[in-house]
């Protein structure tokens, strides 16, 4: 039987009949990635200004990350932890050194990460701190997504993300986002473990918390005995303009999450970096998972986190960044439709003048696609713009012009 191609109607239409329904995509159907580009079904090319959140920073299809990915595939996929392997060592040195420090615990998901540090920021509060057993607290930001697993949602504060997943998972504390008082009051209970906090909070609409707020808030965590425990899943990895975004501000984390783009998107790669005063409370047989630390994924971060520096992508994003929000701030001085810009390195986002609950965002999107660009609202009426780092500035500029020819056009 001659399988016909299927256009991008039919793929849709398989995905709304066979697959849940627990995303809302825009309606273009991809088929190749290459570089800042990504072709739908029939051909049609795209920049991608979304970067699968900021998990394919080195572009799609990156032919170094590639070739560590097939080769190690066709060598030794999968031992699990039962038995050691060549690999898995070699990256924990590599990763530790990379970003400084003395143990990294590697899984896969960014949310399994993110578990895995509540699991040690607690371990550490009951074996190291001193806190009653089963009272340690764990401090987050109102506005937070740290993934979707039933202890996260759990302290979320976006309905759509907890309601009707409950019970909740207790221990933690709700605080507003960028508010230093807040963090005092919050550090006063002695049975606080930690303060988990997205350095800018993506999902959120690119909050970027005042200059000096992550500082202050690592020296108040510091005066009280309390982890900072960084959340750089979609930060990190020089898509801020840094290599991390805490390094704009010279806060060195007590745990530090990564995923996405430790692997530059082509397997899930995630970690939990600490130091051996914090790691070391987790002992052989209470925490792992089947493919964390697998030898593919081990060689895939290692080449992956190469690219990074090989060409100089935050340097490069951090330079993109600045013209680009220079350039966009140029149309909200001449756009009624768009209230600002905001964001650093190349982690963007325009807020659109109209109501969280209005189609604008969503049909400006779609206008944005039909001229060539890809990207998608966070909440409401925010656009996240968020190419890969290899962009250069000539296409940086193409995609400015795509913007600016979308918006002034756009009729409601
Ligand atoms: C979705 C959001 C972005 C993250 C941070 C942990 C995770 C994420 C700061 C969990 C994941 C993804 C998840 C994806 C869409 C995307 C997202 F819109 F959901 F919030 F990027 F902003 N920490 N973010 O951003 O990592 O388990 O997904 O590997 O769930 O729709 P994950």
């Amino acid at each position: 039987m001659v399988k016909e191609k299927l256009n991008s109607q039919q793929l849709i239409d398989l995905e709304n009949k066979y697959g849940a329904h627990n995303y809302h995509p825009l309606p273009v159907v991809l088929a190749k990635g290459e570089g800042v580009y990504v072709w739908d079904v029939e051909g049609k090319k795209y920049y991608d200004f979304l970067s699968a959140y900021s998990a394919v920073n080195q572009g799609h299809s990156h032919p170094k990350i590639l070739k560590a990915l097939v080769d190690q595939a066709s060598t030794l996929a999968l031992t699990s932890r039962a038995f050691y392997n060549n690999v898995l060592g070699v990256y924990e040195k590599y990763v530790t050194e990379y970003f400084g420090y003395d143990k990294v615990l590697p899984m896969n998901s960014g949310a399994e990460a993110v578990e895995t540090a509540l699991k040690i920021t607690r371990k550490w509060a009951y074996e190291v701190k001193g806190i009653d057993e089963n009272e340690a607290k764990i401090i987050v930001c109102e506005g937070n997504f740290h993934g979707r697993t039933t202890t996260i949602v759990s302290f979320s504060s976006d309905p759509t993300s907890y309601t009707n997943f409950g019970p909740y998972t207790p221990g933690f504390i709700k605080i507003p986002y960028n508010d230093i008082d807040a963090l005092e009051q919050a550090l006063k209970d002695d049975n606080v473990a930690g303060f988990l906090v997205e350095p800018i909070q993506g999902e959120a609409g690119v909050y970027v918390p005042n200059d000096g707020y992550l500082e202050e808030a690592y020296e108040l965590c510091k005066a009280a005995g309390v982890l900072f425990v960084a959340d750089e899943v979609q930060t990190g990895i020089a898509r801020t303009g840094q290599l991390l975004a805490c390094d704009h501000e010279n806060v060195v984390p007590d745990v530090l999450i990564l995923g996405k783009a430790l692997s530059g998107g082509v397997y899930p790669v995630s970690a939990v970096l600490a130091n051996d005063n914090i790691m070391n409370v987790i002992k052989p047989g209470e925490h792992g998972s089947t493919f964390g630390g697998n030898p593919i994924a081990a060689k895939v971060a290692i080449a992956a986190l190469e690219v990074i520096k090989d060409e100089k992508l935050a340097e490069n994003a951090q330079v993109l960044g600045e013209l680009f929000r220079s350039e966009i701030q140029k149309l909200v001085d001449q756009s009624p439709l768009v209230k600002l810009v905001r964001g650093k390195g190349l982690l963007n986002a325009i807020v659109i003048n109209d109501t969280e609950d209005s189609s604008t965002a969503w049909d400006i999107c779609i206008k944005l696609r039909d001229n060539g660009l890809l990207a998608k609202p966070t909440h409401g009426n925010i656009i996240r713009f968020a190419p890969p780092l290899v962009m250069n500035k000539e296409q940086l500029l193409d995609c400015v012009a795509i913007i600016k020819k979308t918006i002034l056009e756009f009729k409601k």
